[in-house]
């Protein structure tokens, strides 16, 4: 019920902003530890770690028969399969290359699922002190403001975010690159790359920019902004058209159903293998 939800939407607001407090710490002293993953491009820093171990540890002690999904859970060899269990997905620092660099668009990403489907979303960008949340049927907030979308229903009037994510493998990066180019020639008004998933999604909730997709990323980039998207009145689909899958590994979101049939229709589609 409606309480139940807030009480969750509460836990995960707050730990987010602890989260928060750690992420932007390390941003202000420079103080980044960075490692690699699966290539010299896929990075993670102790700050990543630190903040996916008090996010876990605080959802699965007030909460012990939830399960949880985390980026560097999963790292570090947990399996991550979704079941009907209410399920945390979470993404402790979305956007580690750009907390890396400095860029100030990272954010802190938890999702709450209930029978395979996203019942709330948080996300929070501490450098930005942006706390963007849902619940489903409630409406998408900023810092407490209701957000929407924009009214975009063609690509040729479209701003579109995407990113070259961090597989530059042939044949997907080749794709990738042909798929920029078509939004180029469409011609939409432009590209956008904020280097993060959810801070992407949340300027289509907020009606900065009409759509966005990307091919590679986890359910724990998408999850939680998927709620804000559509509960600011946008819609959310898989990168075909066809109903989003949170194991998919990729995601195609805008403004109106009308916007996402065409650039669905326009993309090549990459299949990834499974989460
Ligand atoms: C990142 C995503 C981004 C994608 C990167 C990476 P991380 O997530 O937010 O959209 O292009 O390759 O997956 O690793 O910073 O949580």
């Amino acid at each position: 019920d409606l309480n139940e939800m807030q009480k969750y939407l509460s836990t995960a607001e707050t730990v987010s902003r602890d989260a928060g407090k750690l992420i932007n710490d390390a941003f202000q002293n420079h103080s980044k530890n960075v490692m690699t993953k699966d290539s010299s491009v896929d990075l993670v820093t102790v700050t990543d770690q630190q903040c996916e171990d008090l996010i876990k540890k605080t959802l699965l002690e007030t909460y012990p028969d939830h399960k949880f999904i985390g980026e560097e859970s999963t790292a570090a060899g947990a399996k991550n399969e979704l079941t009907d269990l209410p399920t945390w997905i979470v993404d402790p620092l979305d956007g580690t290359t750009n907390f890396v660099h400095g860029f100030p668009y990272v954010s802190v990403c938890i999702g709450l699922t209930i029978k395979k489907k996203v019942v709330l979303g948080v996300v929070y960008a501490p450098i930005l002190d942006e706390m963007y949340t849902a619940i489903r049927g409630q409406g998408a907030t900023l810092n407490g403001t209701s957000l929407s979308v924009s009214k975009c229903t063609g690509l040729k009037n479209a701003l579109v975010c995407t990113e070259i994510g961090s597989n530059r493998e042939s044949p997907h990066i080749d794709i990738v690159r042909d798929n920029y180019y078509r939004m180029a020639v469409a011609p939409c008004h432009s590209v956008r790359s904020l280097g993060a998933a959810a801070m992407n999604m949340c300027m289509v909730a907020k009606g900065a920019c009409d759509a966005y997709y990307e091919f590679g990323i986890h359910a724990w980039d998408y999850c939680a902004a998927s709620i804000i998207v559509e509960e600011a009145g946008g819609y959310c689909c898989d990168t075909t058209g066809t109903e989003l899958d949170l194991m998919a590994r990729k995601i195609a979101c805008g403004a109106t159903p009308a916007l996402m049939k065409e650039i669905t229709d326009t993309l090549t589609d990459i299949t990834m293998p499974r989460d």
